[in-house]
C-alpha cells in the first residue's frame, strides 16, 4: 500500500519545489500557489474543528469560486471525501443525493439557500452546514469566515492517505433511481494528470486553463483543478452561469491557452455575436461530454481559428480515455485511445468486434471508478473486472479512429448532461392532462441532441404548459425543447413504448 495524497501531489509539491510564487488561481480572485497551499490549511483545519474524520464526506453545493476549490483541496488533504453536486438540481433529487452520501458536512453558495434547506429536511445525517456568502438570517450554520476560524489550534498538515484511499464522489444519473456515487481513489487523479492532461493537452507551467464546464462534473473538475495544478500552471475560475458574453469576457480578462466545453456551447459561440479575436490567446480547445458534430467543429475552428479536439469520458473514468490529437483532428470522430487505457468494443455477448461492427464501448485503465457507493447490483453490471461499459455503441475504422454511434440504453444527453428520458416522461405523466409520454433525443439544426416529449393527452393542455410542468418539477436542463401531440404511441405487443418507432415518426 503506497503513500499518496491527490491534494498535497496537486498543490503542495510545487510549494516545496520552490514554486509558490506562481499563480495558480486567477478570475473570480487572484491566488498563488503558496497562498492557496495556505488557505487550504486553513479550510483543512477548520473542517477538523467540526469532528470530521478519515472518509468522511464533504459536500458541495457550491459556484466555481475560491472557497469551493480550497474546500475540495481541503477535503482531499484532510483524507474526507469530496463531493461536488450539481448546482442545478432541485431540492428532491439534491436531499436525495446528500441522504445517499452519508455527508457529515455541506457547503453550500448562499445562491442556493431555497434548494439546499429543503434538500437537508431529506438528509438528517449532515451534522454542519457551511455557507459561502450572505447565510440566511434562519440559518443556525457557519459563515465561510467561521469555519476558516474555528480551525485556530487544529493541525494543518495533510493527512497521511494511500493511493487507494477515497478521494472525490461524483453523482451520475442512470435510466432509473437516483444518481449514482461514482467512488474514486486519490491515484485515480494522478492518473488523469499523467494521461489526458499530460500526453494529449501537453500542459505545462505556463498554461492558462479556462473551462465553461463546471467543477461539479468530472469534465470541470479535470479542467479547472486536476490539469492545472498537476503542471503548476494556472486556472480560471468563474462562479457565474456561463453564456458567450461571460465566455469573451473572461477570455478578455485572463487570455487562457487552453479552453474547454461541450458542443452545446461550442454552438452557442457560433451563434453569439463574437469578435472574432475572441479565442486568439487559446492554443488548443476541447470538447467532450456528447460527440461534437463535424460541421460545428469545422466552423468553429473556421471562424475562432483554434483547433478543437473532440473526445470522449465519463464520470466513472473519471475523465477523458478516446481523443482526437492537436494536429491530427479528424473532425465528426472522437480519436483515438489515450495512452494509458485500453478500449475493446463488444457484441451483446462480450466477444470483441472486427473493424466496422458496432460495438459496446469498454475502457480499462487506472482512474476507474471503484464502483458505486451502496449500489452493488448497478457496480457489477457497469464495472466488470477491470473493465468500465460505458453504455455506448461505437465503431472502429481501419486506421483506429472511433466514431460514437449512439447510447446503448435510453439515455440521453442535453447539453452535455445526462438526462433519463423515464424520469421526465414521469412527470409528464404527474400531470392530470397527459395519459401517455415518450421521452427521445432529437437532434437539433447542429446534430445535437435535445430531449422531445411525445404526449398523448385529455383535455386542453399547451406544449407550452407542459414545458413549464416540467421545469417546475425537474431540473430546468431536463424539460422537452419541443413536445408534439399524438393521438397514440407505438408500443409492443406486450405495451411496452418502442422508443426507436417514436424516433422514426419525428424523423419523417
Ligand atoms: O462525457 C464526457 O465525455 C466526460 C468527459 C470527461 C469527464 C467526464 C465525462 C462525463
Amino acid at each position: 500500500m503506497t503513500e499518496f495524497n491527490a491534494g498535497t501531489w496537486l498543490l503542495h509539491r510545487h510549494v516545496r519545489e520552490g514554486n509558490g510564487d506562481r499563480v495558480a488561481v486567477r478570475g473570480a480572485a487572484t491566488l498563488t500557489y503558496a497562498e492557496l497551499a495556505d488557505l487550504v490549511g486553513t479550510v483543512t483545519a477548520g473542517l477538523r474543528a467540526l469532528g470530521l474524520r478519515r472518509d468522511d464526506r464533504v459536500v458541495f453545493v457550491t459556484n466555481d469560486d475560491v472557497p469551493m476549490f480550497a474546500g475540495i483541496l481541503a477535503a482531499f488533504c484532510g483524507g474526507f471525501v469530496a463531493v461536488p453536486v450539481s448546482t442545478m438540481l432541485g431540492a428532491k433529487e439534491l436531499g436525495a443525493i446528500i441522504a445517499d452520501s452519508g455527508a457529515a458536512v455541506v457547503v453550500a453558495s448562499a445562491g442556493y439557500a431555497p434548494q439546499v434547506q429543503e434538500a437537508l429536511t431529506l438528509a438528517p445525517e449532515v451534522r454542519h452546514l457551511v455557507w459561502d456568502g450572505e447565510a440566511p438570517p434562519e440559518s443556525t450554520s457557519l459563515t465561510w469566515a467561521e469555519l476558516l476560524k474555528g480551525g485556530d489550534g487544529q493541525p494543518r498538515e495533510p493527512a497521511v492517505t494511500l493511493e487507494d484511499s477515497w478521494a472525490l464522489w461524483l453523482y451520475t444519473s442512470g435510466t432509473t433511481g437516483i444518481p449514482k456515487g461514482a467512488m474514486h481513489r486519490h491515484a485515480n487523479i494522478r492518473h488523469v494528470c499523467q494521461t489526458y492532461g499530460d500526453q494529449v493537452l501537453g500542459i505545462g507551467p505556463g498554461d492558462v486553463c479556462f473551462s465553461v464546464a463546471k467543477l461539479f462534473f468530472a469534465y470541470g473538475i479535470g479542467n479547472s483543478m486536476f490539469f492545472p495544478l498537476s503542471a503548476g500552471a494556472a486556472t480560471v475560475l468563474e462562479p457565474r452561469r456561463p453564456t458567450p458574453a461571460v465566455t469573451a469576457g473572461r477570455m478578455a480578462a485572463d487570455q487562457p491557452t487552453l479552453f474547454f466545453a461541450v458542443p452545446t456551447f461550442y454552438a452557442a459561440l457560433l451563434a453569439a455575436d463574437l469578435p472574432q479575436d475572441t479565442f486568439a490567446s487559446v492554443r488548443l480547445a476541447a470538447s467532450a461530454g456528447e460527440a461534437l458534430p463535424a460541421p460545428l467543429q469545422e466552423r468553429f475552428t473556421g471562424r475562432f481559428g483554434v483547433e478543437v479536439i473532440d473526445g470522449i469520458g465519463s464520470t466513472e473514468a473519471l475523465h477523458i480515455f478516446l481523443s482526437n490529437r492537436p494536429g491530427e483532428v479528424r473532425p465528426g470522430t472522437t480519436g483515438v485511445p489515450v495512452p494509458g487505457y485500453d478500449i475493446e468494443l463488444r457484441d451483446a455477448e462480450g466477444a470483441r468486434v472486427p473493424d466496422g461492427v458496432p460495438g459496446a464501448l469498454h475502457v480499462r485503465g487506472e482512474s476507474i471508478a471503484l464502483g458505486y457507493w451502496r449500489r452493488t447490483g448497478a457496480s457489477r453490471t457497469v464495472f466488470a473486472g477491470e473493465w468500465l461499459n460505458t453504455g455506448d455503441t461505437y465503431v472502429r475504422a481501419p486506421d483506429g479512429y472511433y466514431t460514437c454511434l449512439g447510447r446503448s440504453n435510453d439515455l440521453l444527453k442535453a447539453g452535455g448532461i445526462w438526462v433519463s428520458p423515464a424520469e421526465v416522461e414521469s412527470r409528464l405523466l404527474e400531470h392530470p392532462r397527459v395519459e401517455e409520454a415518450a421521452v427521445v433525443g432529437v437532434a437539433d439544426e447542429h446534430g445535437l441532441d435535445k430531449p422531445v416529449a411525445c404526449v398523448v393527452t385529455r383535455g386542453d393542455v399547451t406544449a407550452e404548459e407542459l414545458v413549464q410542468w416540467c421545469r417546475d418539477g425537474l431540473a430546468a436542463f431536463k424539460r422537452p425543447r419541443q413536445v408534439v401531440f399524438l393521438d397514440q404511441l407505438p408500443k409492443t405487443a406486450t405495451g411496452k413504448i418502442q422508443r426507436f418507432k417514436v424516433r422514426e415518426l419525428l424523423a419523417q
